[in-house]
């Protein structure tokens, strides 16, 4: 039953059917399709509805990752004669893609709650960066989603092949060649995301991501945009993450075109680089950084072309970066705890004189 784009519930998470029948009366179960400014808009089995977290939620909410991001089943009290709802609670995510917020923070932010599937999307042409998506991949590996690669515009690349042959080196990963113009792999991407699953869009401006959502789903719904001829990149086009319900029953989340995935504290390599993990075992020195040690194995590999130089240095950066951000937060950490006992001293003071 569909009513008004609604969703519905028993062909999603089975662990949903525990919080829809413990609902208190006028409560419903959502999904996050949408935000925008701090509202929400729900899909419920009723229908659409917009809402906003409860004071309560926002009072204990620390993090922004506390707050409901696209793809997380809510919660919501409905006000129905307003079409409105108050989420009171996010239920547990299956899987969380996010990146490290912009700035100075080292806080983290969602892209999607709960997809199975994050689809990196690149274009067969010169925007096409194998290092790129190595990065992306890293984002994906302690998600809790499967990474999926789609190269997309299949229909004006002459040779794929030349593309396929650079993501050997990323390791044994799915792969789909796709065009949303003459409809090429469009049937093996819609059989993955069949009912109850959910697939994330992400990758840079330009590479087609809402053209494919719009070939999925049959219907021009989201706006496209053209590229800059000098460097075929995207111009931007997309600005908000959406879910978007599939006929078949599945979901898809498109996202605005990202300039650089900076990667978040929690993020470690040694799932991504399996290889250079085992490598850096061999290496005689234990904190070896790979770059002028002596009896560096990675290097070694390097020289002997068992290993792609490309591969090495994109870890290396990726290591730094990482590094950088955890010393971040730990210093976000030890003045959030001054902070604290100030306020506390000033507390204890003010006691004193009651
Ligand atoms: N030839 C060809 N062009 C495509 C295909 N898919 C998308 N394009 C074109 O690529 C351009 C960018 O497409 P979008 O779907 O807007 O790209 P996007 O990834 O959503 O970009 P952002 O929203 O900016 O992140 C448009 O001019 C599309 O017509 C395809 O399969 N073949
Ligand atoms: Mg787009
Ligand atoms: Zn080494």
């Amino acid at each position: 039953m569909q009513k008004n784009g609604g969703i519905e519930l028993n062909q999603w998470n089975e662990k949903l059917s525990a919080p829809a029948a413990s609902l208190a009366e006028r409560q419903a179960v959502g999904r996050i399709a949408l935000e925008h400014k701090h509202t929400y808009r729900i899909l419920t089995e009723g229908g659409e509805l917009l809402g906003r977290v409860s004071g309560k939620f926002a009072f204990e909410a620390l993090a922004t990752s506390d707050y409901p991001a696209v793809g997380d089943w809510v919660i919501a009290d409905v006000l129905e004669a307003e079409g409105k709802a108050v989420i009171q609670r996010v239920l547990p995510r299956t899987s969380s893609f996010s990146r490290k917020a912009a700035g100075f923070t080292s806080d983290e932010q969602l892209i999607a709650a709960n997809a199975d599937y994050v689809f990196v999307v690149s274009s067969l042409n010169r925007d096409f960066n194998v290092r790129r998506i190595e990065r992306y991949l890293v984002a994906v590996a302690d998600s809790g989603a499967e990474p999926v690669i789609v190269l997309t515009k299949a229909d004006a690349c002459l040779n794929p092949e030349h593309y396929m042959e650079q993501l050997k080196s990323l390791g044994d990963l799915p792969v789909f060649v796709v065009s949303a113009l003459d409809g090429t792999g469009i049937e093996e991407l819609l059989a993955l995301l069949g009912p109850g699953k959910t697939g994330v869009f992400t990758g840079s401006s330009g590479v087609g991501k809402s053209t494919l959502v719009n070939r999925l789903i049959g219907d021009a719904r989201m706006d496209t945009g053209g590229i800059r001829e000098s460097d075929e990149r995207g111009k931007h086009t997309t600005t908000h993450r959406e879910l978007i319900l599939l006929p078949n029953g599945g979901a898809i989340i498109d996202t605005p075109g990202m300039r650089e995935l900076q990667l978040a504290e929690t993020e470690d390599l040694d799932a991504s680089f399996p290889d250079i993990e085992r490598l850096s075992e061999s290496c005689r020195f234990r904190d070896c950084r790979h770059q002028a040690e002596a009896g560096c194995a990675a290097r070694q590999a390097v020289a002997e072309g068992e290993l792609e130089e490309g591969r090495l240095r994109n870890y290396m950066k990726m290591q730094r970066e990482l590094a950088h951000v955890e010393q971040r937060a730990k210093q976000q950490e030890k003045l959030q705890e001054k902070r604290m006992e100030k306020r506390t001293r000033k507390r204890r003071k003010g006691e004193r004189y009651d």
